[in-house]
């Protein structure tokens, strides 16, 4: 497969309703999509580093100049035969693991779409449905938040995340365990915590929830072994896994009991495929984080999500959650069972608006040999 031209396009969409966590609230998701021609197939994947460095190191702004300088310029103009031999061009480059799984993402479209197989099947997936479920930011009060949970559930989704920050915390997991009390119930506090919290969360306890994501630092796996020593709630984290190396740290300090994968923030599909293998061998359950995504992203998380040891729903819901029209055709939407289907068509298995993508895309670079 020969790479003659790579495109990026800087986009932003304006998000149905804004998404409030401890790192802050958004109205809006700025990421890079990423255009990969070769042999007269487009590949398409999405970077997902944000506007802000909130939620790890990572900008549009250090994705596009790590994309450019470094990663673009060792792939352009090359033959390759897999996306293992195109990625490994790029093993001197530390972290920047957002900028590598977004190019990577579009490698794997583009190489799914050369041999006419679903990406699903390329990467070993084995579903073709996912059990899907949402996450809810912070809301003004518990009455919102039981009303956008009610209509969530009514939807379909199986599973109800909320955001959790010091002060907001206790008091919405207790009214929302006494509204629905059989709900799959788990919270997420993007490291708002410290050790010196133990009580909240060991209050945590009696309300049944599935898990407590990424409650300590952002980058610590020791404290958070001690943590999950004082509590029944299984840990899972999020941040703080960024490779496999991580991953093997956490669970042999038993740090955690579950983890949560996303492909951008572990540098791609080919680690997370490592992370859920190795996860997988020590029975660690894994689902499917989210990074609101478009469709773009959106359907490569689907296509990861579909092996088997993605066993809890994921953080991948309906397009229509995030935005008022997505950036592909068909958009993704929920089954009333709470699933989600896994596309069958070749690579992503759905079709770029490119209008769409024009109307949102606020800077353009294309590359080619
Ligand atoms: O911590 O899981 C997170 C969104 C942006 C950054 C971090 C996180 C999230 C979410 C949203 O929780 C998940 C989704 O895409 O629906
Ligand atoms: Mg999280």
């Amino acid at each position: 497969m020969l790479l003659d031209r790579i495109t990026l396009y800087h986009i932003n969409m304006e998000l149905v309703s804004p998404f409030v966590t401890s790192m802050g609230a958004e109205t809006n998701i700025e990421h890079i999509i990423i255009k990969v021609d070769g042999e007269g197939i487009s590949g398409w994947g999405e970077c997902v580093a944000s506007a802000n460095p909130f939620y790890t190191y990572e900008t549009v702004q250090t994705a596009w100049h790590i994309l450019s300088d470094f990663l673009i310029p060792e792939i352009i103009g090359k033959n390759f035969n897999t996306v293992d031999k195109a990625i490994s061009s790029w093993q001197k480059v530390r972290g920047h693991n957002m900028a590598k799984a977004g190019l990577e993402a579009a490698l794997w479209d583009l190489f799914a779409k050369s041999k006419s197989i679903a990406l699903s099947k390329m990467l070993g997936g084995v579903k073709e449905k996912i059990d899907v479920g949402v996450s809810i930011g912070i809301q003004f009060s518990i009455n919102e938040l039981i009303k956008k949970v009610e209509a969530y559930l009514e939807e379909g989704y199986k599973r109800i995340k909320i955001k959790i920050q010091p002060g907001n915390d206790i008091q919405p997991i207790k009214a929302l365990r006494k509204e629905f009390p059989n709900i799959l119930l788990q919270v997420d506090a993007n490291s708002a915590y410290t050790l010196n919290d133990v009580n909240i969360f060991k209050a945590m306890d009696e309300f049944n929830l599935l898990l407590i994501e990424q409650p300590l630092g952002y980058e610590d796996i020791y404290e958070h072994s001690k943590l999950q020593r004082e509590i029944k709630t299984p840990i899972c984290l999020d941040e703080s896994i960024r490779s496999l190396d991580d991953t093997r740290a956490a669970i042999e300090l038993e740090s955690c009991k579950i983890i949560n994968i996303k492909p951008g923030r572990v540098g791609g599909f080919t680690e997370a495929k490592l992370i859920h293998d190795y996860c997988a061998s020590k029975n660690i359950p894994v689902w499917h984080g989210g990074m609101l995504e478009s469709g773009i992203g959106r359907a490569g998380n689907v296509a990861l999500a579909s092996l088997s040891n993605f066993t809890l729903p994921g953080d991948i819901s309906a397009s229509k959650r995030y935005f008022k029209n997505d950036i592909v055709q068909p958009e993704f939407f929920v089954n009333k069972d709470g699933t989600m289907d896994v596309p069958s068509k070749p690579g992503i298995g759905v079709e770029v608006n490119r209008k769409m993508l024009k109307l949102i895309t606020v800077r353009e670079e294309e590359f080619s040999s």
